[in-house]
């Protein structure tokens, strides 16, 4: 019989990174991009020693309940709300994700995101490649000023930060809230205000979503917040499709209460609010803000060294880089 630990790769992800698993492990790949069914992921679970999962993949307390071999689970990607922590912790299994090496790409991302909404460049293309530029005129397109204006931030972690230090290069002026207030040299650093929610929303030009979904901010942008905001703000979600409500967003697009929005998440991804489709003042990219291929790769390449290594293999053994349960797991 084969002793080496099975590892489960979820989905189909870079080979040459996977492969390095090999060393340690058997590895099932499964073939197919996608949602699994829950039985399908328990399934996979049950003999397997660990795994490695994207956010197509919820796996909970029942995923887990016939896996008595299971010891870890590596998130690529860095928020993990497809994980019942609590109740992974509770069988004992290490979670770990893939902080850092995503930040400045996703800072990037959030930032054009932001901007293409203000200089609404995707309805611009639109309108141009469905022949409709016929005479230059002063009046096409007219946007809102990103320059000089006033940045929100909501969610000052490691990819907030990045968003606020490019900020600094176009002369706004940063407010964030946060659940918990940073150190003054980190405001320092990043040139940015703490302000309460209702500040934040009132006085911002620009309001950018970069804070980790869970129940408790579950559509905290509604129709009370986006009526609090200014009707020639936009709003950019880079963060957790749950955090807004789709239909109140809607609404507010439509009626003008909100001038645009960039969104590259959504409640109910990959399908969208048909209403935002039909909407021309939003722009809409599929879950890519940490798509680029160096950072996609640094990220698998990171979740394969934390599975490696929280399996009790390779250079750091027992010590996954970036675990997300190890104190909880050290101290139950
Ligand atoms: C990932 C993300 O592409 O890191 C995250 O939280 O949303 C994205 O960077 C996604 O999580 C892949 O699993």
């Amino acid at each position: 019989a084969d002793l080496r630990p099975r590892v489960w790769v979820s989905q189909p992800l870079f080979g040459d990174l996977v492969g390095r698993l090999r060393e340690h492990f058997d590895v099932i790949e499964t073939a197919a991009v996608g949602t699994h069914p829950p039985e399908e992921i328990a399934a996979m679970l049950a003999s397997c020693d660990g795994a490695l999962v994207t956010l197509n993949d919820r796996v909970g307390a029942a995923e887990v309940a016939h896996a008595p071999r299971l010891r870890a689970i590596a998130n690529v990607g860095v928020g993990y709300n497809n994980l019942d922590v609590a109740a992974l912790t509770r069988a004992g299994i290490v979670v770990t994700n893939t902080p850092d090496v995503l930040t400045e790409t996703t800072a990037d991302f959030g930032f054009a995101l932001m901007m293409a909404a203000a200089r609404r460049i995707s309805e611009a293309e639109r309108w141009l490649r469905e022949g409709q530029w016929r005479q230059w005129s002063f009046e096409t397109m007219l946007g809102g000023d990103v320059h000089g204006t006033t940045l929100g931030i909501l969610g000052m972690g490691r990819i907030g930060q990045g968003i606020a230090c490019r900020a600094s290069g176009f002369r706004m002026r940063v407010l964030y809230h946060n659940r918990s207030r940073l150190a003054a040299d980190v405001e320092g650093a990043c040139r940015a205000e703490y302000v309460d929610y209702d500040t934040l929303l009132a006085q911002s030009d620009h309001l950018i979503l970069v804070l980790p979904y869970s129940p408790a901010v579950h559509h905290l942008v509604d129709a009370a917040a986006i009526a609090k905001m200014k009707p020639t703000a936009t709003l950019t979600n880079i963060a957790r499709g749950g955090i807004v409500d789709e239909d109140a967003l809607a609404d507010a697009l439509q009626s003008g209460r909100l001038a645009a929005a960039g969104l590259d998440v959504y409640e109910g991804e990959p399908a969208i609010n048909p209403r935002l489709l039909a909407l021309r003042n939003v722009v809409l990219t599929p879950h890519i803000a940490s798509g680029s291929l160096a950072t996609r790769r640094a990220m698998v390449a990171l979740a394969v060294d934390n599975l490696t290594a929280a399996l009790g293999f390779g250079p750091r053994a027992g010590d996954p880089p970036t675990p997300v349960n190890a104190m909880a797991l050290a101290h139950p």
